[in-house]
């Protein structure tokens, strides 16, 4: 497997190079939103440590992404009414990986309403602003 390259996209968001709309912090996870989302609301959970994907995460990094990946979850089906919440990992180009720091998609779905392709169509800012602030507001509470 390659190693972790410092300059992949969410890397540079992490450092703050680039922005997000971000959804949750803590010492060891940031998520923000998807800026070309399958389902409205759809959130990527993130270690803060340099981690490829699942292939090469610290145990306790991945137990504390997974542990926000559950609050966001909870919190996106009452912010979205939403009626379940998909997860989706995916690891090397093989196995659907495009950007490579490991990363958890948290996409609340209707019943009935298939998600979107992949990466098709970017989310207008102001529609992503203001998803983000009322999930964040949730998670703080
Ligand atoms: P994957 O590596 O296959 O799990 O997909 C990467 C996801 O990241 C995809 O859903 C689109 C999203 N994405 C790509 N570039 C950016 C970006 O600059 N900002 C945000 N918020 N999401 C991005």
């Amino acid at each position: 497997m390659p190693s972790y390259d410092p300059n992949n996209i969410f890397a540079k968001i992490l450092r703050g190079e680039l922005p997000c709309h971000k959804v949750y912090e803590d010492d060891k996870v940031l998520a923000f939103l998807d800026i070309m989302p399958r389902a409205p609301g759809h959130t990527l959970v993130l270690p803060k440590a340099a981690a490829r994907n699942l292939l090469d995460v610290e145990a306790d990094d991945l137990a504390a992404v997974a542990t926000a990946a559950q609050k966001i979850a909870k919190a996106s089906m009452a912010v979205f009414n939403a009626e379940g919440v998909t997860l989706q990992q995916f690891n090397e180009g093989a196995g659907g990986q495009v950007v490579f720091h490991l990363h958890i998609h948290v996409i609340p779905r209707k019943a009935g309403v298939p998600m979107k392709p992949p990466a098709t169509e970017k989310e207008k800012p102001e529609v992503l602003s203001d998803q983000a602030l009322r999930l964040s507001a949730v998670l703080k509470a």
